[in-house]
């Protein structure tokens, strides 16, 4: 492992200004996402729509990496460059999601595992080969009666941790996503404890796996109500509770947080996100973004799977990675979210 690299991909991800495109939605999550536009989950749609992203003209300026699925990764644009080298015309360093998805838990049928780990000291050599400078693994954590159990979390901490670790032996930087899921009615207080909890148990696994904190990054949930709850917390309370949350567990470290969306709508994601920023107390990481539904839902749905819909798409997206991007230092405003009208 070179450290140093290790470090300088770290800290790129979330330079100033910057955050992370999730474009790595596995085979079931892309159709789900094609069939609320009523387009066929076919590999040339998905090349179609992954080019409409990554073509996007000027959108490196707010994204400094994006997320990768396999078949991706593997993909050309329609001048035959394969995507790794689009986005890097962009500025943008290409990722990989590695794990395998999240299975039922044996013993425990209401909660998940992801699963993955064998063989990915093989695959992280492949994907090196393909231009992969980061990978990601995402683990599930549902709220629920009685859970989630110390048994979920630690099964889902070890594997991300021993994922953490072979990522940094092949000289990625891994990012860790412990998903403490948003649905259901509980409080913000509840996903206050949940996510408190499951962090202490991840960064300990970390810990004993010899992880290097400053060469990865942590991929969150943010501390929000329950979307069926019924008070929902303005963003002033999302961002003091989630930044005291992440105080009190993650390692300063570590060089940057950068949060998923989750299922909040794509300007209470950027609204959160800003509130955190433009908080008066300091904090020691990069609180940036790593979102796929918050930045890709505009796009998606004016792109439509249309040719003559791309120019539109485009725009829809880069006035997203515009917005988030502001929200990096605290300066999104109403007045920026409206500025792009009457697209998406
Ligand atoms: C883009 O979706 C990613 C892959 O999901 P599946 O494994 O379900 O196909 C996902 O890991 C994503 O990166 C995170 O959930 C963040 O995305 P959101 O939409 O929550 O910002």
């Amino acid at each position: 492992m070179n450290t140093q690299q290790l470090n300088a991909i770290a800290s790129a991800l979330v330079a100033p200004g910057k955050g992370i495109l999730a474009a790595d939605e596995s085979s079931g999550t892309i159709k789900k996402r094609f069939d609320s536009i009523n387009i066929e989950s076919t590999e040339a749609n998905r090349q179609a729509y992954r080019q409409m992203l990554f073509t996007t003209q000027g959108v490196g300026e707010f994204v400094s990496g994006v997320i990768l699925f396999d078949e991706t990764i593997r993909q050309m644009a329609d001048d035959g460059r394969p995507f790794v080298d689009v986005l890097k015309s962009q500025g943008a360093i290409s990722g990989i999601k590695v794990d395998a998805g999240a299975k039922p838990l044996a013993n425990s049928p209401d909660e998940k595992i992801t699963e993955g780990l064998d063989g990915l000291r093989d695959r992280l050599n492949e994907y090196i080969s393909l231009g992969a400078k980061f990978t990601k693994w995402r683990a599930v954590i549902t709220i629920g009666d009685g859970i989630p159990s110390d048994y979920c979390i630690r099964a889902n901490a070890e594997a991300l941790a021993r994922y953490a670790a072979l990522s940094q032996e092949a000289g990625l930087v891994p990012i860790v996503e412990p998903e403490v899921l948003m649905d259901g009615n509980h409080t913000i207080e509840r996903c206050y404890d949940v996510t408190e909890r499951t962090l202490h148990v991840v960064f300990d696994a970390l810990h004993y796996h010899h992880v290097s904190l400053e060469g990865m990054l942590l991929k969150p949930n943010m501390v929000i109500s329950g979307n069926a709850c019924s008070t929902q917390a303005a963003p002033e309370e999302v961002a003091e509770q989630t930044v005291r949350c992440f105080m009190r567990t993650v390692p300063a470290a570590v060089p940057g947080i950068v949060f998923l969306s989750g299922g909040q709508s794509n300007e209470q994601a950027t609204a959160n996100l800003n509130a955190m920023n433009a908080m008066a107390e300091k904090h020691p990481w990069q609180l940036s973004f790593s979102y796929g539904r918050a930045l890709q839902d505009p796009p998606l749905k004016t792109w439509l799977g249309q040719a003559g819909n791309v120019e539109k798409a485009q725009k829809a997206f880069h006035h997203r990675a515009k917005c988030n991007s502001a929200a990096r230092d605290g300066s999104y405003s109403d007045a920026m979210e409206r500025e792009l009208v009457g697209v998406g």
